[in-house]
């Protein structure tokens, strides 16, 4: 143990050592609350640069029969514009927040895995540059945000459009994942001392909800943009209605993804704004584990709703009803916020800051647009307001008067605990009231153009239906959205320069991240505050409701001292390998070749790196679990929902093919059997080389760590055998729907027992190099978890393909 400590010191960072400077070292921070600040200003480039679309889409429909754009290009615009808003500006900026506050809000010295941290952020960047690189190469998107099928489909859509599209949200979507199976084990186990679930600040909350709804839904739409992409370059039958595919399965898979990513747009700012009214109005939230319990009740309820986006497609009275059932029970626990937020102000005695000014104008805004999402509730009504600029009208509401809302509420509130300094109040002011001012006129009125029939997605419509004046003045309103963007801007860029300095402590705030510096050092606390009840901070400033104060506990010093951990610039090598796989996916293969390569090289030197500097010196957290663990079975969650998924299609698919062969006349259940008891066999020599790592018998270690992969490497040679033989029998990919369908799930599955022995086989060099202690065991768990996890879905996958006839 000694050796091991002393070796951690040699490669991390001393506190005190002075915080590096330059674009290095921004390249390389593995820092969260630098890494928040690159996730706030992507965030806003990308904003502007769909705020600048939509203005253009705003000018085309000023006045009708007009000629700004072309249709081609007009659709286009929506598409980015929808996309870019959705995945590149508020989620991100969310992101930003996330990564920013949680650690400090919790009391932590960063997230569990800040080199991962690292990696999902240029992930994310490199995916939303190439979305956009499709401009550049005149091929932008335009299938709409949510892409559907068979528009998408190769033959409707020829051009690499709708490739840059699905690639790049395959992209996004890993950054996604890995962020929220980050932030997960953090706030579930690196709380400061006292930090019960209870005791957790509304926005920790709200922000824990959206992880788990990140790592449950984006498995769904992955699956499904999978399905697209082997359709369009493979010519599978996923999406082939002459097949005998569903036109359906689409708009399912992707609106099981499309509902509960409304959420993950609006929580966060419901958590935002948890924090902030309480504070500017001086008073505890009301009733806020209510507001705790109905946040976690919108989460489950919002995977329970998709097909309200699908009333119009025909899918009969009983899901209609269920569906609409479902969607109005949202409202109770939305419902519930908004109450509990108005009695919090009840009695307050209130600051208005700008940061209130946005939080009580998510109240206001955030409820029109929840009440119009109530109206589309009821399948007849909503027949007649979808596909219309009401629906339109909706969700601005939600997005803008809901999200970016709470989100500015959240910018103006942190903003000094960030930069150190004050952003400008009357400026602030004067941008609060142009917004909103500028989203009404522009918003408010689409909900009667789409009453009186004006669809959604047309680049133009004739005069004298009575569209003309509003959409003018939606227009008018629209540019006064972008003056009001432009002035948080200004507002922004003077601060830095100009604000006045803010202590520590400007708000009178109740949460730990006001506790340290403005800006906070490195480590974020000298000392980690202990926590002994909800607003404990506030209450050892103000007492509670009697004026009681209780005494201050005393900070206790980290027991193995402060470590943070050492840069990297392997996540950034990592990320350009993924996104370099993608551009060779639509220029050549060798490119997708010279990006593996990168991304095994990159992946392999992460491996590497983490062993010799781990982050954390103590890495089992308040859940009594270490944080790899933790992370591993968030992860394997997310991966029920991928293998579910395909499984299902699997099922839903089966015996709608229009041409055999058919599975019966080729299934080789013998052979299958024989693989899959392989398959068994290498888990139990899995246990038994965890037991030897645990032991530190590191001969025998090493003989059954190479033995499973070795055990893996039988079983993808059987499943090679497999698919020749098949082949051979005139069963391909593209030959009908068991065969697209049964390749790609058993292909997948193979590539996750691919993917596994290459983690066993990093373990086994390890071990040879002497570098797998008995304190390593953790390791050789979570691979050890994967590898039964990757096992268990193949007995299920055999049960469902092979045994059931
Ligand atoms: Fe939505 C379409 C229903 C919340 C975003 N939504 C969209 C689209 C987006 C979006 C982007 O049922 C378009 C997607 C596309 O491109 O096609 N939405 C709801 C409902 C809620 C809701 C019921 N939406 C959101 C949030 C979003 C968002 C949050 C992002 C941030 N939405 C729909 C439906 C469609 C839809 C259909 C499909 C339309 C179509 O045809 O395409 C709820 O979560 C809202 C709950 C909130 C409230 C306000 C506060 C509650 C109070 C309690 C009392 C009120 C009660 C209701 C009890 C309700 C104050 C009484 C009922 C009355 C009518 C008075
Ligand atoms: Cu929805």
């Amino acid at each position: 143990m000694a050796t091991h400590e002393a070796a951690l010191l040699r490669h991390e960072h001393a506190v005190h050592a002075p915080a590096a400077t330059g674009v290095w070292s921004w390249i390389t921070t593995v820092d969260h609350k630098r890494i928040g600040i690159l996730y706030g200003v992507t965030a806003l480039t990308f904003f502007a640069v769909g705020g600048i679309e939509a203005l253009i889409i705003r000018l085309q429909l000023a006045r009708p029969n007009s000629t700004v754009v072309s249709a081609e290009t007009f659709n286009a615009l929506f598409t980015m514009h929808g996309t870019t808003m959705v995945f590149l500006a508020i989620m991100p900026f969310g992101s930003a927040f996330f990564n920013y506050m949680l650690p400090l809000m919790i009391g932590a010295r960063d997230v569990a895995f800040p080199r991962l941290n690292a990696l999902s952020y240029w992930i994310f960047l490199l995916g939303g540059l190439f979305i956009n690189a499709s401009f550049l190469v005149g091929a932008p998107p335009d299938g709409g945000w949510f892409g559907y099928t068979s528009l998408t489909l190769r033959q409707y859509s020829p051009g690499p459009n709708i490739d840059f599209w699905l690639l790049g949200l395959q992209i996004l979507g890993a950054s996604s994942v890995m962020a929220g199976v980050n932030f997960i084990a953090t706030i579930l186990n690196m709380r400061a001392p006292g930090l019960t679930l209870m005791r957790m600040p509304v926005f920790v909350w709200m922000s824990l909800v959206v992880q788990f709804l990140i790592v449950l839904a984006f498995p769904p739409i992955t699956i499904g943009l999978v399905f697209l992409m082997f359709d369009r370059f493979f010519g599978t039958h996923f999406y082939d209605v002459a097949a005998g595919g569903n036109v359906l399965l689409w708009q399912h898979l992707f609106w099981i993804f499309g509902h509960p990513e409304v959420y993950i747009l609006i929580l966060p700012a419901f958590g935002i704004v948890s924090e902030v009214l309480p504070t500017f109005a001086r008073k505890p939230l009301f009733g806020a584990p209510v507001v705790i319990y109905s946040g976690i009740l919108i989460g489950f309820f919002g995977f329970g709703v998709w097909a309200h986006h699908m009333f119009a497609a025909g899918m009969g009275p009983v899901a209609d009803a269920a569906f609409s059932i479902g969607t109005m029970l949202i409202a109770i626990p939305t419902g519930v916020k908004i109450f509990n937020w108005l009695a919090t102000l009840w009695g307050g005695s209130i600051r208005p800051t700008v940061a209130f000014h946005y939080a009580a104008g998510l109240v206001a805004l955030f409820t029109v647009g929840g009440l119009s999402g109530i109206m589309h509730s009821s399948p007849p009504v909503d027949l007649q307001q979808t596909d219309t600029y009401f629906v339109v009208a909706h969700f601005h509401y939600v997005l803008i008067g809901g999200s970016l809302f709470g989100l500015l509420a959240g910018a103006y509130y942190w903003w000094p605990k960030i930069t150190g300094r004050f952003l400008d109040e009357r400026l602030g002011r004067v941008q609060f009231w142009l917004l909103v001012a500028g989203f009404n006129l522009t918003f408010f009125p689409q909900h009667y153009l789409g009453a009186i029939g004006m669809p959604r997605r047309i680049y133009t419509y004739g005069p004298g239906r009575g569209w003309e004046f509003w959409n003018l003045m939606s227009t008018v309103g629209a540019f006064g959205i972008g003056l009001s963007v432009l002035l948080f801007l200004v507002n922004a860029a003077r601060s830095l320069r100009h604000g006045a300095l803010a202590p520590a402590d400007p708000w009178d705030g109740r949460t730990l991240e006001w506790r340290t510096s403005s800006p906070p050092p490195v480590h974020n606390f000298d000392a980690i505050p202990p926590v002994y009840g909800r607003d404990t901070f506030w209450r050892e400033k103000h007492g509670d409701s009697r004026g009681r104060k209780p005494t201050p506990l005393p900070p206790r010093p980290d027991p193995h001292g402060i470590h943070m951990p050492a840069p990297s610039f392997w996540p950034l090598v990592t990320a350009l390998g993924i996104v370099i796989t993608a551009a060779g996916a639509l220029t050549h293969l060798a490119v997708v070749v010279l990006g593996a390569v990168v991304v095994l090289v990159g992946g392999w030197a992460f491996a590497l790196e983490h062993h010799r500097n781990p982050a954390h010196v103590d890495q089992v957290g308040n859940l009594g679990v270490d944080h790899r663990k933790l992370a591993m079975w968030t992860f394997l969650g997310s991966e029920c929902f991928f293998f579910g998924t395909m499984i299902a299609t699997y099922l839903a698919y089966k015996g709608h093919d229009k041409v055999g062969p058919h599975p019966h006349e080729i299934l080789n259940i013998p052979l299958t059997t024989i693989s899959t008891f392989d398959l068994l066999m290498s888990s139990l020599l899995m246990v038994l080389a965890l037991h030897a790592v645990q032991r530190g018998d590191r001969r025998q270690a090493r003989m059954w760590l190479f033995g499973t992969a070795f055990f893996g490497l039988i079983f993808l040679g059987f499943q090679a055998w497999e698919f020749t033989a098949f082949v051979h029998e005139g069963l391909t990919l593209q030959q009908n729907l068991f065969g697209s369908t049964f390749f790609v799930l058993t292909g997948f599955h193979g590539g996750h027992v691919a993917l596994g022995v290459a983690m066993l086989l990093t373990l086994g060099i390890l071990d040879l190099r002497g570098k797998l202690a008995v304190q390593d065991a953790p390791r050789v768990e979570v691979v050890g978890l994967y590898w039964h996890f990757v096992d268990v879905v193949w007995i299920v996958i055999f049960t469902v393909v092979y045994l059931i006839p």
